[in-house]
């Protein structure tokens, strides 16, 4: 018997293995499409969430791909269309790094009443990684990609067949130059191939629905997706998961206007200027927090030189985390935690810790995070006939398809403590 090559070209092609075998730590929603979420809380419990407990997302079939067939290509505002091997990508530029806490906008959508279209994500959907890859800008420079302010990169996934709809995302040029990786490692092993193998696009601190995975083609362009000749190009619709999905539809708003360009990219801020964007793109990542010790339902004793330690931890998107408060009766009072271990940048897990000198009984403890913009984490979803657009009086807005919910009531857990 030969030995194992467990070399990175030898990805198994294990996509015969179902999912829930493959991803023992994940809860599957469901497996084709693969859609899966973390178990417990307790999987970002290390700055790193395993490769094998990281949440799944996938619109389409999982592709199985051949990395040394595979090829990403270059289009529009360049100097001429070229097409890169993933030899070339990974081998021609410097590589960089980035620890980024990704969060599906689904995730939450649990806790929309009445119910929310989509698989029902609870807070599972969220997953913490260092990706490793080859900044995009290197890439542009090399073969004249105009990067100029207000322009886009929109960005295409290679794994729908026949009419299906084109996973694409325009991601604005500045954020691209500042942050976007072309990643094909994810904590230091190739992705597996629910993950994106070979190559993914890493936008750190936004929504998972921009990081498109199973890249296939890069096209500079002066505008997003929008328009007849993105919307049926080739027979198939490029717009749909730029310009329908990922957006902040409240209920009482048909389809949403689909704007060519923008220049407020802070999802937050597209929430709140109702004015300019009547229903925000899911970008950056709202701030948010999650209690993992203790856990849910526990019994719990408490003497004086005891006290009870609450930890958990907080991420956001462009801005960091500045604060976490903790509350253990429910929301009527609040203390300040402190951030405990390393702070491993703007786009990482913060933990927070706070000891409890608790007494006997009940009690629902809740974590409430605030951004260094002092945009905190509202208490609860708003119902649907509130209509809100953004984040008002400690109302998430509901909207049509669940996305983008930080509120922090339904995160609480309840414990007791007895004798
Ligand atoms: N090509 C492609 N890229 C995609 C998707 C997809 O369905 N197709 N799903 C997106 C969504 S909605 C999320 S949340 C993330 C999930 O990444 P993960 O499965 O590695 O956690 O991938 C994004 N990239
Ligand atoms: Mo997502």
């Amino acid at each position: 018997m030969s030995p194992k090559d467990y070399s990175e070209n030898h990805e198994p092609r294990n996509q015969q293995i179902p999912l829930a075998e493959k991803y023992p730590g994940l809860v599957v929603l469901s497996a084709a499409p693969a859609n899966a979420q973390i178990a417990s809380r307790s999987h970002l419990e290390g700055y790193l969430t395993p490769r094998e407990d990281h949440y799944i997302r996938n619109h389409h079939r999982t592709p199985e791909i051949d990395e040394s067939e595979w090829t990403v290509s270059l289009t529009g505002m360049v100097d001429e269309d070229v097409e890169l091997s993933i030899d070339e990508i990974k081998h021609s530029y410097s590589t960089e790094s980035v620890i980024h806490v990704m969060e599906c906008s689904g995730n939450g959508r649990a806790y929309f009443t009445p119910e929310a279209e989509g698989d029902q994500w609870t807070y599972g959907a969220v997953g913490s990684a260092i990706w490793t890859g080859t900044p995009v800008q290197e890439i542009l420079d090399e073969y004249g990609g105009v990067t100029d302010d207000g322009l886009w990169l929109s960005v295409m996934g290679g794994e729908a067949v026949d009419d299906e709809d084109v996973f694409c995302r325009s991601i604005p040029m500045s954020k691209v130059i500042d942050d976007c990786l072309l990643a094909y490692e994810m904590n230091g092993s190739p992705m597996t191939a629910e993950h994106g193998y070979p190559i993914r696009l890493l936008v750190p601190g936004w929504y998972g629905n921009n990081s498109v995975k199973w890249v296939e083609r890069m096209h500079v362009m002066d505008q997003m997706v929008a328009g007849d000749e993105w919307e049926s190009k080739d027979g198939r619709d490029y717009t749909e998961y730029q310009q329908s999905s990922y957006r902040i539809i409240p209920a009482q708003d048909d389809e949403p206007e689909r704007y060519s360009s923008l220049d407020v990219f802070s999802t937050y801020d597209q929430m709140q200027a109702t004015d300019e964007i009547q229903n925000a793109y899911l970008f950056d990542q709202l701030v948010k927090s999650l209690i993992i010790s203790p856990q849910e339902h526990t019994t719990l004793t408490s003497s004086s030189d005891e006290r009870i330690e609450i930890t958990g931890v907080a991420w956001s998107g462009d801005d960091t985390v500045e604060r976490v408060e903790v509350s253990v009766d429910g929301g009527d009072t609040w203390r300040e935690t402190e951030f405990v271990g390393p702070d491993l940048g703007r786009h990482a897990l913060r933990k927070f810790r706070y000891n409890w000198d608790a007494e006997q009984g009940e009690h629902t403890l809740l974590s409430r995070a605030t951004d260094e913009r002092g945009r905190k984490q509202p208490a609860t979803v708003s119902d649907p006939e509130a209509g809100l657009r953004g984040i008002e009086t400690e109302k998430y807005p509901w909207n049509q398809n669940g996305y983008g919910n930080n509120a922090y009531v339904p995160l609480g857990i309840s414990v007791t403590i007895g004798e």
